[in-house]
């Protein structure tokens, strides 16, 4: 078996998250490649020397630099705050690695941009972990739109609530709470939560060209952990947009880290001329269906629990006997799987950074329209 020496830059929750996703995916899946967590790096000794013991990396670097430059990493994976994607990720194209990326891929799409030509460039494998596409049931949906069964499809809407930042004596920045600090993640839930929606979106339903958005930011200042000044709040705590896509659909899209009482609620629903489906990230094993072909007394919307084997469901064939279901750390297995067959393929492994591009130009029109008073936005496309 091939082995794929892994660095991984960070290790907070997605640390976790792939890191388990490496240690698992051959387990589950028959590949040609067995990748093998060469080393993590972090600014903290100690910590890191602590995750590496274990999640079982071999060493440990205190700077990320040192860790690209080593000839005995393969690939890169970039779980840090988005501020540093674009450095390091241009940083390993220049050194010939892979790059597994968090998203968003960027902080705005002009970054995108050179980080797209950087991997395009030097030719190495990406990727950019927007895992929900690798749930199983989200994945079904996807095999179903492109059997034709919604026929023409004339809505798409989404919903990504959380609740976690209401308390107005939250400070923003620093460890934990880098996702309130502008200067570090680049938008608020916009590219934080929005950019799933969008990039599952995308791939279900194709492009979207138009954009009419508003945004809030509900507190407006806040203590900042690194200067320990209250600081202006630079990133949008709720986002709404509608948009039209390029197969003459409507979409309808909100996100707010201010819903009381919702945790991580990702929802979306698209209607067909033939048939409906909706998905539930708190229900992330079923795929909600409604065909308008079945017949009269039994037409309703129907459950389908999505953990059957014989190819039908998709890598559920992977996992347990029929009806045992898998969860939320399994769309990062699913997604190491993924990267590996394509690498063995020498194929890409999607989405890449350029198919993540395309939702940091959704993301960055939806802000420039917020800007504008709702004001119609062009999307700009890769
Ligand atoms: P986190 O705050 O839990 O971890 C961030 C890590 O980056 C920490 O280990 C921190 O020490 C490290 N770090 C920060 N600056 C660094 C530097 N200069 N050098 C080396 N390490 C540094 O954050 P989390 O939740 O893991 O998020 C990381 C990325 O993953 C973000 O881009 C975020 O948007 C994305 N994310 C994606 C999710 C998904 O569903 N795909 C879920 C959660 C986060
Ligand atoms: C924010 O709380 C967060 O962790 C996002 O950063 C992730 O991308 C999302 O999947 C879950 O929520």
């Amino acid at each position: 078996m091939k082995k794929l020496n892994v660095g991984m830059i960070g290790y907070g929750f997605m640390g976790r998250a792939h890191s388990n996703g490496y240690n698992r995916v051959n387990n589950f899946f028959d590949l040609e490649y067995r990748p093998v967590l060469k080393a993590v790096a972090a600014r903290d000794q100690a910590k890191a020397q602590q995750f590496a013991d274990k999640w079982g990396y071999e060493s440990v670097e205190t700077d990320w630099r040192k860790l690209i430059e080593r000839k005995d990493i393969d690939a890169v994976d970039i779980c840090t705050p988005n501020n540093l994607h674009k450095e390091i990720a241009l940083a390993c194209a220049a050194a010939g690695k892979m790059i597994l990326c968090e998203k968003p891929l960027s902080m705005n799409g002009a970054e995108g941009e050179e980080m797209v030509k950087a991997v395009e460039k030097a030719g190495v494998p990406n990727t950019v972990w927007y895992n929900y596409r690798k749930v199983p049931a989200v994945t079904l949906a996807k095999k179903l739109i492109e059997e034709g069964r919604l026929g023409k499809i004339f809505h798409y809407r989404a919903n990504f609530l959380q609740d976690w930042t209401i308390n107005a004596d939250l400070p923003q920045g620093g460890a934990a709470l880098w996702r309130l600090d502008a200067a570090a993640a680049g938008s608020g839930v916009t590219g934080d939560l929005l950019a799933h929606c969008i990039d599952t979106a995308i791939w279900l339903n194709g492009n979207i060209n138009t954009v009419n958005a508003t945004t809030e930011t509900f507190v407006k200042e806040r203590k900042h952990q690194l200067t320990g000044k209250v600081e202006k709040v630079g990133i949008d705590d709720a986002s709404i947009f509608f948009c039209r896509f390029g197969n003459g659909s409507l979409g309808l899209f909100e996100s707010t880290r201010y819903a009381r009482g919702h945790k991580a609620l990702y929802t979306f629903e698209i209607n067909g001329e033939k048939a409906s489906i909706k998905w539930d990230l708190h229900d992330l094993h079923r795929l909600e269906y409604f065909d308008y072909k079945d017949e009269g007394k039994l037409r309703a919307w129907r459950s389908i629990h999505v953990t059957d084997n014989g190819g039908e469901h998709p890598y559920m064939d992977h996992y347990w006997v029929p009806g045992l279901q898998i969860g939320y750390e399994h769309s990062f297995v699913n997604h190491v799987a993924d990267f590996l067959e394509a690498l063995a393929k020498g194929k890409p492994c999607p989405p890449t950074f350029r198919d993540a591009l395309e939702t940091q130009y959704v993301c960055d029109a939806v802000l420039d329209s917020a800007k504008a008073s709702g004001m119609t936005k062009q999307v700009k496309h890769t």
